[in-house]
């Protein structure tokens, strides 16, 4: 493994057990079952927002919505917010919490961070910081802590990780684009994947929820290009998607650990193409506006 991306994207199994045993250290700095909850992130820590949300709301933990920091409602009341930051000097984020009124909770990498400075409360995953620009298991661990504050067991899905690290990922490396395709919270996790491959590799994906796919975006598949469904979808669908020609992909295992596999090709088609997944095009770390 040459790239810090490839190597921190293999370390998932092990930092989750770490999220896994760092969590009763933070379960009461989280949201409470019935609070209503806004969850604000940018770029993938967007992407894992959106997947809390809709996890969190369809286990009947309570109503939840996501935003990135920019679009944040301020006229809607929250009981908490929930940031997800790696680096902690997000402008849009640290700009979102010098507004906000109701109580908030960072989870960020990085211990005295701006962001801490402003957030009432901080979770600090230090462990699961990244050499990488590009985000895979930070991603991943904060949104397994987020699953974990509804009763989910983290640990209970290590073996599906071990499993997606492990895959043969050959037949995707040669596909000229992929659409990702998720339900519920696995939207969240569908925009992230497509995210990874056009800052991995600057390829072509896009990424919807899976019944709108039917209404325009089926018209790219074909031969050559893949559909990638993350969760259950729709039998029939599936069934419209192969016949189309392109390749399906879905899987049995947690959609979370489906998407360590996305991770891996998008590393894969970016080293295809001569591209330093470590250094992004255009990319740093953080975006800090002037
Ligand atoms: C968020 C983020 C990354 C993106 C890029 C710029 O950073 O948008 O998701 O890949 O590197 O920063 P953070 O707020 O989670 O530190």
């Amino acid at each position: 493994m040459s790239t810090h991306a490839e190597r921190e994207i293999a370390s998932q199994p092990e930092v989750w057990a770490q999220t896994a045993d760092f969590f009763p250290s933070v379960a009461h700095l989280l949201p409470k079952k019935g609070e209503r909850v806004a969850a604000v992130g940018c770029g993938s820590s967007w992407f894992m927002s959106q997947a809390y949300a809709g996890w969190r709301e369809s286990h009947g933990h309570g109503e939840t919505d996501f935003y990135t920091a920019r679009e944040f409602a301020y006229n809607r009341k929250y009981d908490r917010i929930v940031t997800i930051t790696r680096s902690g000097t997000t402008t849009e984020i640290i700009q979102m919490l010098e507004k906000v009124k109701a109580p908030s909770v960072v989870i960020t990498a990085v211990a005295g961070s701006p962001v801490t400075e402003r957030a009432t409360k901080s979770i600090i995953m230090d462990f699961a910081d990244e050499e990488s620009v590009l985000q895979t298991r930070w991603a991943t661990a904060a949104l397994g802590l987020l699953r974990m504050s509804t009763g989910f067991d983290l640990k209970s899905i290590i073996k599906d990780a071990e499993i997606a690290c492990a895959s043969d990922i050959s037949p995707l490396l040669d596909v000229e684009q992929i659409s990702f395709i998720g339900n519920g919270w696995t939207i969240g996790l569908a925009q992230e994947a497509a995210l990874k491959t056009r800052e991995a590799a600057q390829f072509w994906s896009e990424a919807y929820p899976s019944f709108d796919y039917r209404h325009g975006p089926m018209s790219i598949a074909q031969k050559g290009r893949a559909t990638w469904a993350f969760g259950k979808i729709d039998p029939k669908l599936a069934d419209d998607i192969r016949a189309t020609g392109a390749l399906f992909e879905s899987s049995e295992l947690d959609p979370m650990a489906h998407l360590i596999r996305a991770q891996r090709v998008a590393i894969g088609i970016g080293l295809k193409r001569g591209l330093n997944p470590d250094e992004p095009r255009g990319l740093a770390r953080s975006v800090i506006l002037k």
